[in-house]
């Protein structure tokens, strides 16, 4: 009897020791299965109490009874503070700062032609021109016939424009038979503005590839003159390259056209100074314009008796590469990011 007392006695002072030393959660786990698990010696005691007296058994059943919850209330206790150590040790562990510095994202950003082609078709878009695109792969009639260009014009050649082997189609040198079409697919007075890829038989060198953007207007209206190709083009211009930008209008020739012009505007780097981009003169060609020829209105059945226009035409890459002081074409294609990220905002 006074052997087992001192049995539960021993073993409960093991147990409490053990608590109080357990280092983790998971020693304490273990230090419970050690006091009060099957193997316990308490457990043992407790399986022989058949054999004991009614006397002794009570009064052993009591002093189990008390041991067992001194042991609980010790692994509590000790539970509550290795818990409350561990969540100090995760909070420490996972803090971040919130008021660090975020990391810098790679995010994409549109490709400089892309972004000079919204601004110049933005522009006109400002000044009421809608904007139209068509097909690139066009019939002789859309690209070459119904624009006043001959049989016998050297555009037409196998030396300059695309054919699809196989069959009747090319691929259009310019964007406008996308005019063409939009003219046909409404009545006048038409306002119109087309972007675009356009294809020619050039080499791929410094100024030339085969495949470059276009952009080209329409203007058709009654009464249109000139004189309002003139001040469109000068209104852009100021628009594009600022406030204090002129043009300057010189002869040319476009079969589509008549008269004709090729337009230019103040150097972007000397203001009209005269430098080495602009070759001394103090001016830069941007694009090619004139008074849309009768026969191409006649082509969709207008009357240039009542209805007249104009249109013009640039190519995006030629602009770009003034406007922006890039030499060579070649650096657009080659998707170089050190190149490609210097120029958008
Ligand atoms: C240019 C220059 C001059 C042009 C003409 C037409 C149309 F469809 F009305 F006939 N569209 N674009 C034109 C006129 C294009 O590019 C240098």
């Amino acid at each position: 009897m006074t052997e087992t007392a001192s049995l539960i006695a021993e073993a409960t002072r093991t147990a409490l020791d053990e608590a109080r030393a357990a280092a983790t959660l998971a020693d304490l786990r273990e230090v419970r299965v050690r006091a009060l698990g099957r193997k316990a010696p308490m457990s043992r005691v407790r399986a022989q109490m058949g054999s004991l007296s009614e006397d002794e058994r009570r009064e052993i059943g009591r002093l189990l009874n008390e041991a067992r919850g001194m042991i609980e209330s010790a692994l509590a206790a000790r539970e509550g503070e290795l818990a409350a150590r561990e969540q100090e040790e995760t909070l420490a562990r996972d803090r971040i700062d919130v008021s660090a510095p975020g990391r810098r994202r790679d995010v994409g950003h549109p490709h400089p032609l892309t972004l000079m082609a919204d601004r110049i078709v933005d522009i006109f878009i400002g000044m009421g021109f809608r904007v139209a695109e068509g097909p690139e792969v066009e019939t002789d009639w859309y690209n070459f016939q119904a624009l006043n260009i001959p049989p016998d014009h050297p555009a037409r050649s196998m030396q300059d424009t695309m054919h699809v082997e196989g069959t009747d189609l090319l691929m259009r040198t310019h964007t406008s038979p996308v005019q063409v079409r939009a003219m046909q697919a409404q009545d006048p007075p038409i306002y119109v503005v087309v972007p675009g890829r356009v294809y020619r038989r050039d080499p791929f060198d410094a100024t030339h590839s085969p495949v470059f953007q276009q952009i080209e207007g329409l203007a058709v209206d009654k009464g249109l003159s000139f004189a309002d190709l003139k001040g469109t083009l000068a209104a852009f211009a100021r628009e594009m390259f600022g406030p204090r930008q002129r043009v300057r209008f010189r002869p040319s020739y476009f079969q589509f056209t008549e008269p004709s012009a090729e337009v230019d505007v103040l150097c972007m780097n000397c203001e009209g100074a005269g430098c080495s981009a602009c070759g001394r003169s103090g001016w830069i060609e941007i694009m090619g314009a004139g008074s849309v020829h009768p026969n191409v209105l006649k082509a969709v059945g207008w009357d240039p008796e009542v209805w007249s226009g104009f249109a013009f035409g640039l190519g995006v890459e030629r602009v770009a590469m003034r406007a922006l002081g890039v030499r060579d074409i070649r650096w657009f294609y080659e998707n170089d990011q050190r190149f490609l990220a210097g120029f958008h905002a």
